[in-house]
């Protein structure tokens, strides 16, 4: 059985990684449409390395009646309008903006962690793809709860511009040039310079003097992974063009010894061990670029709690993050409910 497709928001960088991973990993696509805001109406983009070019067209006068499945990666205003107007004319939504997360009817998915919870879709007929920081950690999170129950995670996050869009790559590559020719060029995008520096601030802040990455982290992982577990997070910008880096301290109910979680982690769905306690023995983001693992290295005993352990975790924000996780919820959809309507 092959699908109608459709990528909303096929312009920006996620847009273009949906379309990427849909011809890597060959989705069965009877018609794929490549959608996207009216300023891009009419421009080619490539289905990937398929040699297949697609024109853009107009979120804003599409049809979605008799289209399966629409991967959304528009941000939130335009999803709010657009997305339920493909789930009412009956294409199942898969959303990367934040809109819908926290809803309860609406399932939040990381297939390596809860492939049952997409069960409840037909309520709204939308499914929720999570942050880039929370998909990655959980796949981390998973098989090591599993084998001794998580109570807590204190989590630091070292995140690439990519995540703040192309605007965000392009202003990280103008400054890091401006520094070097003399000419310096004020952030717009960043709220400080962010060329040969690190920033502490990710989305809006909250009340309680947290930012909004960092609570979407708490929250996204207790709806996905469990409720019971307490997160707390510091969610920092760097400059790193693609590729998001965690430092996991984790705290756990039951003894679990080094030797068992390496084992466990070995073998877990998503995530490649690469731990070699040696000079370079360990992934940086510029190693991940373009890669479907969760890549876990410094994988330790914290000996300051009962049953601790730390991390560092990384993965490409663009592909588990974002675009990847999205075709991920596609063909568990499609294995678990659209051949069975068919
Ligand atoms: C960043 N994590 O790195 C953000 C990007 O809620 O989907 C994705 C924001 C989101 O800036």
């Amino acid at each position: 059985m092959a699908y109608r497709v459709v990528v909303v928001g096929a312009t920006g960088n996620v847009g273009r990684e949906m379309l990427n991973i849909l011809a890597e990993r060959e989705f069965p696509i009877a018609e794929l449409a490549a959608v996207a805001s009216a300023r891009s109406q009419g421009d080619m983009i490539d289905f990937g390395d398929t040699g297949k070019t697609l024109k853009v067209q107009n979120l804003d006068h599409f049809d979605f009646t008799g289209w399966d499945i629409a991967l959304f990666s528009a941000g939130s205003g335009p999803t709010k309008i657009h997305a339920p107007r493909a789930a009412a004319a009956g294409c199942t939504v898969i959303d990367n903006s934040s809109l819908y997360r926290m809803d309860p009817e609406i399932p939040l998915i990381v297939p390596e962690v809860n492939p049952h919870a997409i069960d409840g879709y037909r309520k709204r007929n939308i499914i929720a793809n999570p942050n880039c920081s929370t998909a990655q950690m959980v796949v981390a999170l998973k098989p090591l709860h599993d084998a001794a129950t998580i109570k807590r995670v204190v989590v630091s996050t070292y995140q690439s511009v990519s995540g703040a869009g192309k605007e965000g790559m392009d202003e990280l590559f103008e400054q890091t040039r401006a520094v070097f020719v003399g000419d310096p060029k004020a952030a717009k995008k960043f709220t400080k310079q962010i060329a040969f520096n690190v920033i502490p601030h990710i989305d809006v802040f909250m009340e309680d003097g947290s930012t909004k990455e960092e609570w979407k982290m708490v929250v996204e992982t207790q709806k996905i992974l469990d409720p019971a577990i307490d997160v707390t997070a510091t969610c920092v910008r760097v400059p790193v063009f693609v590729g998001h880096s965690e430092s996991i301290n984790i705290e756990f109910e039951r003894p679990i010894s080094l030797a068992h979680a390496q084992s466990i982690l070995r073998e877990a769905p998503g995530i490649m061990l690469v731990d070699k306690r040696e000079d370079g023995g360990y992934v940086t983001p510029i190693e991940c670029v373009g890669e479907y693992a969760t890549y876990i290295s410094r994988l330790r005993v914290d000996p300051t709690v009962p049953h601790g352990l730390n991390l560092w975790c990384v993965s490409d924000n663009l592909r588990k993050g974002a675009a990847l996780n999205a075709v991920q919820i596609a063909e568990l959809l499609g294995r678990r409910h659209l051949k069975k309507a068919a």
